[in-house]
């Protein structure tokens, strides 16, 4: 087998479910060597816990990939998910742009906004910048809000095929290769993702699961990410990726208590099986 090794770069929430602690057993559930640079650690995610911690480790970055230069470190795939801060994003393009090996990919999930609004971290400055990643992406994975943000269009919850090819080309424009936007609905109790890959655009859609679940863009862009490096073509992956975020979102279901994040551990092993 041709044993992938893929670094990501996103925080540590170290409860809730999300970013690291989601990619890391996801991406490797597919089989998958999977390292990790965290950007920063936080006591829970941001978005409904209150009097969080947060700990940014942007000036730790150089220092590690210092080391990593020297040990001769190399990377198959970038994945980049919920950055620190602005500055971090220059530390992430130099990284980018010296510790790839091969036809190496770079992944950005530019985590910085859902439902029309940016994370309390986030403001129009760290937009700016995450537009530079992203043009800077092979792959960018965003949600309709944040193709919103970088574009300049205007967030809609109702829309046709024109929109979503306006954000997608609107991303293109910036520089992204290709571009799998999540979250795209048609239809009520209809949801699914779009792909353009500069050849064309493909549309897979599935249910909606009304119990909406934070955390599922970062098991989304995971499952997607260790497709991909297990060989799977773009539009497969997003599918793979999609039907598993799907199945997540309906075993968590119904549970009151669970509201921060989605019970994707017990399906990690049918996950596998794709593979
Ligand atoms: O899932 C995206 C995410 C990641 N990390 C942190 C977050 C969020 C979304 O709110 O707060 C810290």
């Amino acid at each position: 087998m041709d044993y992938k090794r893929v670094l990501t770069i996103q925080d540590i929430s170290c409860m809730g479910q999300c970013s690291l602690t989601v990619a890391l057993p996801i991406i490797s559930a597919c089989g998958v060597e999977t390292v990790i640079l965290p950007s920063a650690v936080l006591s829970t995610h941001t978005a409904g816990f209150k009097g969080f911690t947060c700990r940014d480790l942007t000036e730790d970055i150089p220092a590690i990939v210092d080391h990593w230069q020297r040990e001769g470190i190399r990377f198959d795939a970038f994945y980049t998910g919920y950055l620190g801060s602005a500055k971090q994003i220059d530390y992430v393009k130099d990284i980018f742009a010296t510790l790839g090996r091969g036809d190496y990919l770079k992944i950005v999930d530019p985590a910085m906004a859902d439902n029309g609004k940016l994370y309390p971290a986030f403001d129009q400055g760290y937009v700016e910048k995450m537009k530079e990643l992203c043009a800077a992406a092979d792959i960018v994975v965003p949600n309709i809000t944040e193709a919103c943000y970088m574009t300049g269009n205007e967030y809609r919850t109702v829309y046709d095929r024109e929109y979503v090819r306006r954000l997608c080309i609107g991303l293109q424009t910036l520089g992204a290769k290709k571009v799998v936007l999540t979250g795209v609905s048609y239809a009520s109790g209809r949801t699914g993702v779009m792909v353009a890959d500069g050849d064309g655009e493909t549309y897979y859609e599935h249910e909606f699961l009304p119990n909406s679940c934070h955390g599922t863009g970062d098991v989304y862009a995971s499952v997607f990410v260790g497709a991909l490096m297990r060989g799977r073509d773009i539009v497969s992956a997003a599918r793979i990726a999609a039907d598993f975020t799907v199945a997540c979102i309906r075993y968590t279901a119904g549970d009151v208590e669970h509201w921060y994040g989605v019970k994707f551990e017990p399906l990690l092993g049918d996950l596998g099986k794709n593979f």
